[in-house]
C-alpha cells in the first residue's frame, strides 16, 4: 500500500516570469550535486528560464541564512540599478545597450560560480556552457530583463550529518531558525533544502542516488524547486491583492 507522506498532488505554475536564487552549501559535495541538478530540472520543467536562475556557493550550512539574505539585498540593488538606468537616464539607446551588458555579466558570473564548485570531484550538476550559449545568455534580451526585478524566491540547499559532537544539533537549529527569519524579514520566500541526516545513507536517499546504480529514492530537490515556483507565483498574487492557486 502506497504511504501518505509526501508534498500531495502536483499543482502546475508557469515560473516563466520568475527570477530565483540558489544558495547551496559545499559540504558533502555528492549530495549536493545532485539535490542542485534536482532544483534545476524541477525549475526548467516549470519554465523558469536559465538566465534568471543565480547560483551561489557558500563552504557550510551554517553560511546558508546569511548568504540568502544578502543575495536577496544584492537582487534589490540590480533591480533599483536597472531601473534607474532604465527609466531616469532619457533612455538613450546607447546608454541603455551598456547597462545591459553590465548587469548582464553579473548574473553570467554567479551562475558559473555553482558550476565551478559543485563540479570539483564530483558529476556537474549543470552542464559546462559552450562560448556560444554564453554569448547567447549574455546577449539576450531577457537576460536583461531578469535584473530589472528582486528574486521571487531562493533555494537554500545544505546536507547536515551528524556526528558524534552535539555540533549538528546547533548548526541544524541555527540555519533552520536562520532562514526562517531571512523569508520573514524579505518577505521573499525561502525554500527550506537542508536536509538533517542521521546517516550518509540517508542522504543518498533523499537526494536520489542511493542503490547499487545509485538511481534509487526520490530527489527533493525535485520538489524544493516545484516550491520555489508555487511560492514565488503566490507571492506575486499576494502583492496584487490575488489569491493564486
Ligand atoms: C564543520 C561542519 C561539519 C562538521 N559538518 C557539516 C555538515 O555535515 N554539513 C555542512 O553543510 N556543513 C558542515 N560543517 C561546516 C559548517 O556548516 C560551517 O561551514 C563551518 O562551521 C564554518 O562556519
Amino acid at each position: 500500500m502506497a504511504g501518505i507522506k509526501g508534498p500531495g498532488e502536483a499543482h502546475t505554475y508557469d515560473g516563466s516570469p520568475l527570477r530565483i536564487a540558489i544558495l547551496h552549501a559545499r559540504w558533502n559535495t555528492p549530495l549536493i550535486s545532485a539535490l542542485l541538478a534536482g532544483v534545476l530540472k524541477s525549475l526548467s520543467a516549470a519554465g523558469v528560464k536559465r538566465e534568471n536562475i543565480a547560483i551561489q556557493s557558500v563552504p557550510g550550512s551554517y553560511e546558508l541564512p546569511y548568504a540568502a539574505q544578502r543575495m536577496y539585498i544584492a537582487s534589490q540593488t540590480q533591480a533599483a540599478g536597472a531601473s534607474i538606468l532604465g527609466g531616469g537616464l532619457g533612455g538613450g539607446k546607447g546608454i541603455m545597450e551598456s547597462a545591459t551588458d553590465l548587469l548582464g555579466g553579473s548574473v553570467t558570473d554567479l551562475a558559473g560560480l555553482g558550476r565551478e564548485v559543485v563540479g570539483a570531484g564530483a558529476a556537474p550538476a549543470v552542464p559546462p556552457q559552450s562560448t556560444a550559449e554564453k554569448k547567447e545568455e549574455k546577449t539576450e534580451e531577457g537576460a536583461a530583463k531578469g535584473l530589472t526585478q528582486p528574486f521571487d524566491a531562493l533555494i537554500a540547499i545544505g546536507a547536515l550529518i551528524k556526528g558524534s559532537t552535539m555540533h549538528f544539533e546547533y548548526i541544524s537549529d541555527a540555519v533552520s531558525h536562520g532562514l526562517m527569519r531571512v523569508q520573514l524579514d524579505t518577505g521573499c520566500p525561502v525554500v527550506f533544502g537542508l536536509l538533517t541526516l542521521l546517516t550518509e545513507e540517508q542522504g543518498r536517499e533523499r537526494a536520489g542516488i542511493a542503490g547499487e546504480r545509485g538511481d534509487e529514492g526520490h530527489n527533493h530537490g525535485e520538489d524544493w524547486g516545484a516550491a520555489a515556483v508555487e511560492l514565488g507565483c503566490k507571492r506575486r498574487g499576494w502583492a496584487e491583492g490575488r489569491y493564486v492557486e
